[in-house]
Parts: C-alpha cells; sequence; structure tokens
C-alpha cells in the first residue's frame, strides 16, 4: 500500500515573512497523507521548525550534484539536509527549459542527493508535440531510465517521481486523470523493467501540471497516482489544506 503524497511547489514565490505566515495559517497534518512544501533557499531554514510542527516535510526546488567547491550560486545536497531538508525537486520542466537541465544532470542530482539522505522528487513530462505524436511514454519512459541510471532497487523507496505534462503546467489545462492514469502505469512498467515489480509497485507516483482542490480526487482515484505536486494551488493555506484533504 502506498502511502499518498502531496508537495506544494513554490516556485520563486513568497518571503520569509509570506512563508511563516502560510505555515501559521496550516492545521497539524494527519499521519495518512505526506506533506510536503517545497519552498525557495532563503525560506527554507526559516520554515524547519514551523513546518515541523505541524507535521509538515520541508523540501527544496533544486540542489547541485557536488558535495562542495567552486560553483558560484550552488546549494549542495549536504547543505539541506543540514537546515533539516527532506525533500527536493529535481528535473522539473521549467529548470530542463529554462536552465539547461539534462537527463544526465537530472541523474546526477538524483544520486547525490540520495547520499545525503534527502528524497528526490524526480520530475518527467512531455511537451505537446510529443504528445501530439503518440510519443508520450516513449520520452517519458526514457526520462525514467536515464533519471534512475546507477540506481540500487532498495534505493526507489527513497524516491518520488513526478509526471507533469509539459502541456499541463500552470495553462490550467490538465491531462484527464484517466490520460494522467495511463502515462503513470506505463512509468511503473518501466521501472518494473529495470528493477523487478516488487520495487516498481512500491514508487510512489504524483501527478502535477494545474492540480487544485477541485481535481484532486478525480486523480487520486486512480489506480497508479498517488498524490500530486502542486504548484499555483499550494499558494493559499486555504486551497493547500483542501488539496490534502482530498488525497486522504
Ligand atoms: C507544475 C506544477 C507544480 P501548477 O509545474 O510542479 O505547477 O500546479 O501551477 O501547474
Amino acid at each position: 500500500m502506498r502511502k499518498p503524497i502531496i508537495a506544494g511547489n513554490w516556485k520563486m514565490f513568497k518571503t520569509i515573512a509570506e512563508a511563516d505566515s502560510f505555515v501559521q495559517h496550516l492545521p497539524v497534518v494527519e499521519q495518512e497523507v505526506d506533506v510536503v512544501v517545497c519552498a525557495p533557499f532563503t525560506a527554507l531554514f526559516s520554515l524547519t521548525e514551523p513546518l515541523r510542527a505541524k507535521n509538515i516535510a520541508l523540501g527544496a526546488q533544486n540542489v547541485h550534484w557536488e558535495s562542495e567547491g567552486a560553483f558560484t550560486g550552488e546549494v549542495s545536497p549536504g547543505m539541506l539536509a543540514e537546515i533539516g531538508v527532506k525533500y527536493v525537486i529535481i528535473g522539473h520542466s521549467e529548470r530542463r527549459a529554462y536552465f539547461n537541465e539534462t537527463d544526465e544532470t537530472v541523474n546526477r542530482k538524483v544520486r547525490s542527493a540520495l547520499d545525503a539522505r534527502l528524497m528526490p522528487i524526480v520530475c518527467v513530462g512531455e511537451n505537446l508535440s510529443v504528445r501530439e505524436a503518440g510519443q508520450t511514454s516513449t520520452i517519458v519512459n526514457g526520462q525514467i531510465t536515464a533519471a534512475l541510471s546507477e540506481l540500487s532497487a532498495e534505493q526507489l523507496n527513497q524516491i518520488v517521481i513526478a509526471y507533469e505534462p509539459i502541456w499541463a503546467i500552470g495553462t490550467g489545462q490538465t491531462a484527464t486523470a484517466e490520460e494522467a492514469n495511463e502515462v503513470i502505469k506505463a512509468i511503473r512498467g518501466c521501472i518494473a523493467e529495470q528493477f523487478g515489480s516488487q520495487w516498481a509497485e512500491q514508487v510512489r507516483i504524483q501527478y502535477g501540471g494545474s492540480v487544485n482542490p477541485q481535481n484532486i480526487q478525480g486523480f487520486m482515484s486512480q489506480s497508479d497516482i498517488d498524490g500530486a505536486l502542486v504548484g499555483g494551488a499550494s499558494l493559499t493555506p486555504d486551497s493547500f489544506i483542501a488539496l490534502v484533504k482530498g488525497a486522504a
């Protein structure tokens, strides 16, 4: 039985004061859903204790693959772990599109995050032309194979996958729950081929892309969707609370 997981991806929103105010408005989260807030780097440290008190895990939105070095502007996995970060989003489509992240850098980040005992939320997804050409699973499964390269089967328990069709991100357009479930099933099949089905069955796979309190239950009712990675609708406490309730 896979435990549902809702992660808010705040992207480049919220000052420290805004982040603190958000958390003050949240109730203590029940045990049946894992809840994560992925905040900007600047707000992470101040959120560690307030989120812990609400039974919510702290997440970052990016990480470098080296443990230290002359990499101006970058933050290492150990630095995140030191301040209480538990999850880190890796390979979000915005990072792939605007910051030149590739399948190779995604894999390096995944492996070094795991070494630091962070849990990667690994993002994959196709653009509209791939979808229209009927190539979704080919492309997405290629991203999965690359991202999980050189991992052991045991490490799959420390990973969350987020399937986010690029054409559905921030557009208000979502894949239907059935469409998303089909792709996510194919991702699970791809993981089963590489690691065995007993391991693939344990991996939690989220859907992401314009998820909101109105549509969350439709996604959660599908056989293979274990939660959501949510951008816009995670930015207000009421909406975020409704998403968590919808996933329970
Ligand atoms: C996809 C998602 C969060 P939104 O980027 O990862 O954002 O829910 O705003 O589409």
